[in-house]
């Protein structure tokens, strides 16, 4: 079985500018963010997550159990509230955030030593690859 567990650090980002102005993230924010590089560290213990993404403008963290809805804040990012839910596709974490905002969501999964996360809202997809550190 799969083991997100484990600190990533970003090789590579596509779209996330476009990613943030769909989630109506201010023109400063955005300009610093799209500078990053994002560290994410995994633990993971069977079915429950804690995903901390640190950078050294802002951090978020989250928490969940795969199948259980979860109120997600989203602060430091748009603030925005989503009933959030994580469940497997495969070996594939696909993450469904209901809210005001359509089709937004992300997908995470593992392929040799990177990291692949798929971050969607609205109509626009980013796409970031870490590797592991
Ligand atoms: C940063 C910097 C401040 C502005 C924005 C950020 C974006 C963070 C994102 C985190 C996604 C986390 C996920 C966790 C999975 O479990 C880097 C904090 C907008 C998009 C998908």
């Amino acid at each position: 079985p799969v083991d997100f567990s484990g600190t990533w650090n970003l090789v590579s980002s596509d779209n996330f500018e476009s990613y943030m102005l769909a989630l109506g993230i201010d023109f400063a924010t955005r300009k610093i963010a799209k500078m990053l590089k994002p560290q994410k560290v995994i633990e993971q213990e069977g079915d429950s997550f804690s995903i901390q993404t640190t950078s050294t403008f802002r951090s978020y963290f989250v928490q969940f159990k795969i199948g259980e809805e979860f109120e997600e804040d989203n602060k430091g990012l748009d603030h925005r509230k989503c009933k959030s839910v994580v469940t497997w596709d495969n070996d594939k974490l696909v993450c469904v955030q209901t809210g005001d905002k359509k089709n937004r969501g992300w997908t995470h999964w593992i392929e040799g030593d990177q990291l692949y996360l798929e971050l969607r809202c609205e109509d626009q997809v980013c796409k970031q690859v870490y590797k592991r550190a």
